[in-house]
């Protein structure tokens, strides 16, 4: 008995058609399951961060968010279905057409009308994906009035921000180190300095990196928010929390040793708390002289030496 033949009778032994069917039923069984549990993903999500075994996004608290989630679960519906679909041809044919049920193939190579109809369909399909993904597209550059400018600088690495409404209010935002974290604050996520901003207000972000340093890219899942942080050109985005809360993000461009310690930390307060706190942050960061009012991009902040020292126990 040659190999091929024994290696072919063993294949055989093992995928016998009901062993193939019934394998292939658990398959679409998982997929339905994962299916279920992926819509009602925004129950499990947390407030602000990602949480163990998370599914989904991270929950929405603006109206572009909103619209990611409902783009995102439109996509959901369409993928499964045409996975299922494909799979119950897969099945059919795997019935239907085997050397037993079917001995003698037929020997049809053309049809005007299937071609016509695998042709025609998919067309339909992504038209259908290019409304919704247009009309976000266009909702993320259709910038309200803002009520609050912030600006985000990018550095090698932590961030920068300048409250553009008021001159006193910028700082160095820095990763916490584990023993500088708080009861309750999440490990490589916690920041010193917050950006604090209020409740139903549009704020503009506009987003840069250090002209001496690399991209970045300034993100907040909760709010829809995903920038490029380039240096040398300043980039627009905005967003409107409905809800207060602290939210979390992370630098999402690759830029270095440290890409994943440069976290972004925001506290959505009340209207009155942020008044507090502009008062609080007037006097805070008045003598923060770790931005150069000329050159504000252009200088690297002592800080973070300070930081890489911590992170990686290398002295610089
Ligand atoms: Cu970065």
């Amino acid at each position: 008995m040659n190999s091929w033949f024994k290696i072919k009778l063993g294949l055989g032994a093992l995928v016998t058609r009901g062993a193939l069917v019934s394998r292939l039923a658990v398959v679409s069984v998982v997929s339905a399951l994962v299916a279920i549990v992926g819509f009602s993903s925004p129950v499990l999500a947390a407030e602000g961060l990602a949480t163990d075994w998370q599914l989904g996004l991270s929950k929405s608290v603006t109206p572009i968010m909103d619209q990611i989630v409902e783009f995102h679960n439109l996509l959901f519906i369409l993928i499964t279905v045409i996975t299922i679909f494909v799979l119950a041809l897969l099945i059919y044919v795997i019935i239907r057409f085997n050397e037993k049920a079917n001995p003698v193939p037929s020997k049809t190579t053309h049809s005007t009308s299937l071609e016509f109809a695998w042709t025609v369909v998919p067309i339909l399909i992504l038209l259908a994906i290019s409304i919704p993904s247009w009309r976000l597209l266009s909702a993320q550059y259709d910038f309200p009035k803002a009520d609050v400018t912030i600006k985000a600088i990018g550095n090698q690495w932590n961030w920068d921000y300048e409250y553009s409404d008021h001159e006193g209010i910028s700082f160095t935002s820095i990763m916490k180190t584990d023993d500088e974290l708080e009861a309750g604050e999440p490990r490589l996520l916690s920041t010193d300095n917050v950006v604090v901003v209020p409740v139903n207000k549009v704020i503009h972000v506009l987003i840069t990196a250090d002209p001496a340093g690399v991209i970045h890219n300034w993100t907040v899942p909760s709010f829809g928010v995903k920038a490029d942080a380039v240096p040398g050109r300043v980039v627009r985005t905005w967003f409107k929390a409905r809800q207060t809360g602290t939210y979390y993000g992370q630098c999402s461009e690759l830029c270095g040793k440290d890409h994943a310690f440069m976290p972004i930390q925001v506290k959505v307060v009340t209207v009155k708390e942020y008044e507090k706190w502009l008062q609080w942050a007037n006097e805070e960061y008045a003598s923060n002289d770790s931005i150069d009012d000329d050159v504000r991009v252009a200088k690297k902040p002592e800080a973070d030496v300070k930081e890489v020292t911590t992170l990686t126990g290398i002295a610089k």
